[in-house]
């Protein structure tokens, strides 16, 4: 049976009020009104291409320049872009609750731009600021590089949304053809001083950091987990789909927080009495839903 107060917000602060350990899961869409794209639906194409598949280890093997273009233009946006309400309300719950955890699958730094404390929050699919080598038997990562363009070869990429919303940014353009990048030009492995760099990022078919997979499970299986917030994801990327139910126990309110949370699609992930489901934008609704 569905809780016939599944959105209603005073009975979710009543909830609130009663818990203490909180997790919150996050995706794209808590940073779509900060105005970065999602990964699927309409918002999924980078040119003609499906962002989920430039985000894969066989993409960048068979065109590294046109990968390392996409994340090129994705640190530029993510520089550019602000925090909104949605990253700051879950910094400051953060601060009033030491056992609150963030789980987010962005990779823009939006959260820890918003000042969300470091150590209650774990980056699952990496970071776009964080490089890494590609040889697989190099271990040289950095952890932060805000620079942009990173490289002259890219600077194509590293250039502001024009003002004007009828205005195309001129990478964007598809009737302009991409600036095609031999791999010499790309930035190379200090440390191996072979490989190619690539970004910090986890791409399909790669494993998520194995000691952040098992701190989040020892925070999990340590005691009851009160609520669960699911913000602004399609839940269909594993792991990360799979953490709100294996959190949950007896009384656990698993909440929706997304766009389509009130459609039938969305209505249909309420699996439980105690959970809930509140229809709109993360920045809106987080604040009001954590105030
Ligand atoms: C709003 C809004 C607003 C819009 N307000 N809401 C078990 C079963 C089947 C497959 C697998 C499995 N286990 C592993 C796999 C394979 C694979 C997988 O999950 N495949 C599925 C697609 C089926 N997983 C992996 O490969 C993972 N690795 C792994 O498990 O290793 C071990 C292993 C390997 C192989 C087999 C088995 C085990 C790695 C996954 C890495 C994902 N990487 C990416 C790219 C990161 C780098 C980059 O950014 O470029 O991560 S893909 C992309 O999807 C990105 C995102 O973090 C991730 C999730 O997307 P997200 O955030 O949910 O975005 P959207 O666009 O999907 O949804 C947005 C939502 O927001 C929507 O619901 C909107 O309605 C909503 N919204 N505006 C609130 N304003």
């Amino acid at each position: 049976p569905r809780n016939p107060n599944y959105n209603s917000i005073p009975a979710f602060h009543a909830k609130l009020a009663r818990s203490r350990r909180i997790l919150a899961v996050c995706g794209a869409g808590l940073s779509a009104s900060s105005g970065l794209p999602t990964f699927r639906g309409a918002d999924g194409l980078w040119r003609n291409y499906e962002a989920t598949a430039l985000a894969s280890p066989k993409a960048f093997k068979n065109d590294p320049g046109m990968v390392w273009m996409f994340y090129a233009y994705r640190r530029h946006m993510a520089l550019r872009a602000e925090p909104n309400a949605g990253h700051y309300a879950l910094a400051e719950l953060a601060r009033q609750n030491p056992e609150f955890l963030c789980l987010s699958q962005n990779v823009d730094n939006l959260h820890i731009r918003a000042n969300h404390p470091s150590g209650q929050l774990k980056l699952l699919h990496g970071s776009l600021f964080a490089l890494k080598c590609s040889s697989p038997t190099c271990s040289y990562t950095e952890p932060e590089n805000l620079e942009s363009p990173l490289c002259p070869a890219l600077a194509a990429a590293a250039v502001d949304a024009p003002s004007s919303p009828t205005e195309i940014h001129p990478l964007l353009d598809t009737t302009k053809p991409l600036p095609t990048i031999p791999p010499s030009s790309l930035p190379h492995c200090a440390q191996c001083q072979t490989a190619l760099l690539r970004p910090g990022v986890v791409w399909f078919g790669e494993s998520l950091d194995s000691d952040m997979l098992a701190d989040m499970d020892e925070w999990i299986r340590r005691e009851k987990v009160d609520v669960v917030l699911v913000v602004g994801t399609s839940s269909l990327v594993w792991p990360a789909a799979g953490i709100a139910e294996a959190a949950r126990g007896p009384g656990t309110s698993v909440v929706h927080v997304n766009v389509d949370a009130e459609s039938p699609e969305g209505l249909a992930r309420l699996v439980d009495k105690e959970d809930f489901s509140f229809g709109g934008d993360a920045a809106e609704v987080l604040p009001r839903l954590l105030e």
